[in-house]
């Protein structure tokens, strides 16, 4: 999930080792690579060239398992497109043979929404990564669904802007697949969602059409709001294949606070006070048990001077960045604080929080639960959630950490079988009944699906399912994703 190069591909690969050794699945012994295998397969190859399409379970098994290790099942096989072209005549075929798709990115996501569930097509997307020009007036860019957010990120800044969203995956996490999924991130409480960086969308929908939105001014209405639906829809009403994207100005100067708090409340009360005194770019939290994990993976020494319940990080960004955090800080009478101005020294401070994923994957397979709760609801939360799961196994554990800013916790519990959801509906309900939302910045998936009700009326169901319904008529993208089954 985070972190880039050599130690992604280890890590993948190990994981899905241990997966499919796991879940029992045995692998045919080796065939030739790209081996096409029937009729669905030699008509995509004619698109595509036989290389991009993968049949070889060995050649597969990357696009199969989820980065936690929990979801995931062979799929039927590999497509790799390289354009919206392919893409679309991929559809149509798949249409033909009524053979269902799962769209996936950068394969980085935690809800089981981009692996296959039982032998579709998996459509990957990462060829398509091509980042355009910037246009300096307009700020903005066109990106391939395949483009990573890191390369955006440095087109963004080769041409001194930005791009607002920022998370730990960036160098594997893909464009289309965090809008997709309307992924959040490190710099929510600022700029908003990818939904609110969007300045257009080209998709290709499930009859093999390819509406395209990517040209339209920043103020041109016409009709239903197609750019807003496709981001979150999970993969389920259309194949993101290009986004337009919304830059903004660099910022030049930035400073970071490590802030020791000796409780959730604390927390929650440092985190108003801060956003009161100025304009904060990042408000994140976590807890002593997480960052034991962190330390003792990475080395890192301890962050402050003493040890506390709970870390807050906060970011400021623009002109006056270390004066205003600095003096934000003072005002509050904080006093065992870190502050970090030069690049490494942020850096540091952030990869207490940035290295969480990993120091908990390391300790198994997690139960991930990406919620949101009202701020003034966090703490009450906080304190249910841990003994909720201690009440399940002896051997739980429940990592808490997120974006505190915007009240969204990944509660990350360990101990439990990929396939035990009892920790997961009780966590869920608990959310629920404090007001919550069951999704937040990872999307609903395949995981949290059967739990969407909770928090969605049935009218709003039945309205999802209707448009679902015209654009997908035979269930075509990405079936049992993000709506719960019929009754
Ligand atoms: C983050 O905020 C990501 O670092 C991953 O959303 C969250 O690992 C998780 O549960
Ligand atoms: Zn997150």
């Amino acid at each position: 999930m985070t972190g880039s190069g050599i130690n992604d591909v280890l890590l993948s690969r190990t994981r899905n080792a241990r997966v499919l050794h796991e879940s029992g699945i045995r692998r045919p012994p080796l065939g030739k690579t790209s081996r096409v295998a029937d009729e669905l397969g030699n008509e995509l190859a004619e698109v595509v060239g036989a290389a991009h399409v993968l049949t070889d379970p060995d050649t597969r098994a990357d696009y199969e398992t989820d980065w936690t290790g929990r979801f995931g099942a062979p799929s039927r096989l590999v497509v790799r497109p390289a354009t919206t072209h392919e893409v679309s005549a991929i559809v149509r075929i798949c249409a033909r043979h009524r053979a269902p798709i799962v769209p996936q990115g950068g394969n980085t996501g935690l809800v089981g929404g981009g692996v296959p569930r039982s032998g579709q097509v998996l459509l990957s997307l990462r060829r398509l990564a091509a980042v355009s020009a910037v246009d300096p007036i307009g700020r903005r860019l066109v990106a391939g669904a395949g483009a990573t957010l890191a390369a955006v990120q440095r087109a963004a800044s080769a041409a001194g802007l930005e791009f607002a969203v920022d998370l730990a995956s960036r160098d594997s996490a893909t464009v289309g697949g965090m809008v997709a999924t309307n992924a959040g991130g490190i710099r929510v409480i600022r700029y908003g969602t990818m939904r609110a960086q969007l300045l257009g969308i080209e998709a290709v929908l499930a009859d093999g059409s390819v509406v395209s939105r990517l040209s339209a001014p920043a103020h041109g209405n016409g009709g239903y709001d197609l750019i807003g639906l496709l981001a979150g829809s999970e993969g389920t009403l259309g194949v993101i294949t290009r986004v337009a994207l919304r830059l903004v100005p660099a910022e030049t100067e930035r400073a970071v606070a490590l802030i020791g708090v000796d409780s959730t409340a604390a927390a929650v009360r440092i985190a108003t006070g801060l956003r009161g005194l100025t304009v904060i770019d990042a408000l994140e939290i976590f807890y002593a048990d997480g960052l034991a994990l962190v330390r003792a993976r990475s080395g890192l020494r301890r962050p402050l001077e003493s040890e506390w319940a709970a870390y807050v990080l906060a970011e400021v960004a623009g002109a006056g960045a270390e004066m205003r955090l600095g003096s934000a800080l003072a005002a509050l009478g904080l006093d065992d604080v870190a502050l970090a101005v030069a690049p490494d020294d942020r850096r540091r401070l952030w990869s207490y929080r940035e290295t969480l994923t990993e120091a908990i994957a390391a300790e198994g397979v997690p139960h991930k639960l990406d919620v949101a709760l009202p701020l003034d609801q966090l703490s009450a939360f906080v304190a249910a959630v841990v003994p909720l799961v201690a009440s399940y196994s002896a051997a739980a554990r429940c990592v808490l950490f997120g974006h505190l800013g915007v009240g969204n916790l990944h509660v990350n519990v360990l101990g439990f079988a990929k396939d035990d959801r009892r920790v997961d509906d009780a966590v869920l309900r608990l959310v629920a009944d404090l007001g919550g939302s069951i999704g937040a910045e990872h999307g609903i998936g395949a995981a949290k699906r059967d739990w969407l009700r909770l928090t969605r009326s049935a009218e709003d169901i039945t309205a999802m399912r209707s448009i679902k319904r015209a654009l997908d008529p035979h269930e075509l993208l990405n079936p049992g994703v993000l709506l719960p089954p019929a009754d």
